[in-house]
């Protein structure tokens, strides 16, 4: 049975990857962080009681800055694969906590790095770094590849990208197995509630649902490479069963407006949207209804809230959201990892729509049969 520690395993990324891990037989240990409300509800379909006989699941409390306890994670867990997932993964966010990002994610995998050395793993444990397009950032030339340089924008970028770069430098100064997987954008129904295509499918479903009328959104004409998270921890997995250490990028090769994201999320549910105006002015108006599509995605008939919202705005922009740099256009090539790895996407972007709008369709419907609905705002 080989081991896994997992850093990052509450967060979306982490929560499939350890699903298929355990699939796969792994002994799976996972780092979490002391939070003052419970923060596992990602992975507690697979929690085991910690009472039975050596359970296939173990979390262990920990941090991306202390070391000693990395270290000490590791020297009990002597894992044969390390996923560091682990970080503080939102861009914007990231120009309001810069240091605690660079120390996170940035000093974070230095740690990891430097612990797997100290104890002496070398040739046992395989590092596998959660790298990203954000390296990307200004746009050099499209599609982007290994072989793109980087510019990154943002705190966070710049904190990944020396993640990136000590990691290309242990494997070539102590003989490490360690991978940097090159993800673009990523999502499914666990993604943080925050991001922006969870943004959108949670306020376009309360919307259809007749629980909210509006939503605010930041750059419309920004431009992702949107894959489902699922697909994408497989690639993780599928590089540290190489028998070569190598960086790749992981994406579908296809790019996307956020403006075109929310259109097809609208449609999900039968909902016809018009653009109107430019800039921070620009609004997204309720056109039309297809009823019988509105009645497959809900699985009731129109209800007076909505036949009420024609002709309104359901969507405006609010320049909070936009970012003092931003990443224009992302789309990646994933030539290498299509021929090397094996890798292909089971889901595109019709289908990750579809999962994850009925999924929060679902979400609310359950939540509001049970007097349960979040009165926070939504950001
Ligand atoms: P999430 O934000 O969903 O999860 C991040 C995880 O890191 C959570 O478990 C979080 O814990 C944990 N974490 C944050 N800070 C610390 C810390 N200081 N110490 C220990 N744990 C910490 O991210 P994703 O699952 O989407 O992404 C996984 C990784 O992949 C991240 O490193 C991200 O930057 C990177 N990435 C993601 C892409 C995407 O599109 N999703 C694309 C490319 C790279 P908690 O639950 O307590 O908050
Ligand atoms: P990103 O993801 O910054 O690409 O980082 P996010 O979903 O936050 O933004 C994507 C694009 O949408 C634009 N946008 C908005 N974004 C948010 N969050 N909220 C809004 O209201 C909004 N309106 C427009 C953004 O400006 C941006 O252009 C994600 C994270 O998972 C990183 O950890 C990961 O490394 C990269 O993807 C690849």
């Amino acid at each position: 049975m080989k081991t896994a520690l997992i850093t990052g395993i509450t967060g979306q990324d982490g929560a499939y990857l350890a699903e298929l891990l355990l699939e796969k037989g792994y002994k799976v240990h996972g780092v979490k962080r002391r939070s003052s409300l419970i923060n596992t509800d990602r992975i507690d379909h697979l929690y085991q009681d910690p009472h039975v006989e050596n359970p296939q699941l173990v979390l262990h409390y920990g941090d991306m800055t202390d070391s000693m306890n990395l270290t000490r994670i590791i020297q009990e867990t002597q894992p044969d694969e390390i996923y560091n997932l682990a970080a503080m993964s939102h861009v914007q966010v990231s120009f309001d906590i810069p240091e605690y990002t660079a120390n996170a994610d940035g000093m974070g995998t230095l740690r990891i790095l430097e612990a797997v050395r100290l104890l002496g793993l070398e040739k046992k444990t395989k590092i596998y770094q959660a790298s990203t397009s954000e390296l990307y950032g200004l746009v050099q030339q499209v599609p982007q590849s290994e072989s793109t340089p980087f510019y990154p924008r943002s705190p966070y970028a710049v904190a990944k990208l020396y993640a990136y770069w000590i990691t290309v430098n242990y494997r070539e100064a102590y003989g490490i197995f360690a991978c940097n997987g090159i993800l673009f954008n990523h999502e499914s129904p666990l993604r943080g509630e925050t991001f922006v295509t969870r943004k959108i499918t949670r306020a376009v479903s309360k919307i259809a649902l007749g629980l909210q009328s509006e939503f605010y959104m930041g750059n419309l004409d920004a431009k992702r490479d949107w894959g489902h998270a699922k697909d994408y921890v497989k690639a993780m997995w599928l590089m540290l069963q190489q028998e070569v250490a190598e960086d790749y990028v992981i994406a579908t090769g296809v790019t996307t407006k956020v403006r075109d994201f929310i259109t097809m999320s609208f449609a999900h549910v039968g909902f016809k949207l018009r653009w109107e105006g430019e800039g921070v002015e620009e609004v997204g108006i309720l056109d039309s209804v297809d009823e019988k599509k509105y009645l497959k995605s809900t699985g009731q008939s129109l209800i007076l809230p909505i036949s009420n919202l024609l002709n309104s705005t359901l969507v405006k922009v609010d320049p909070r959201y936009f970012r003092p740099t931003e990443v224009d256009l992302l789309i990646g090539d994933p030539t290498k990892a299509n021929t090397k790895l094996g890798w292909k996407p089971k889901y595109d972007l019709a289908g990750l729509v579809e999962d994850m709008m009925s999924s929060d369709i679902q979400l609310f419907q359950r939540e509001s049969n049970t007097g349960n609905m979040l009165l926070k705002g939504e950001e």
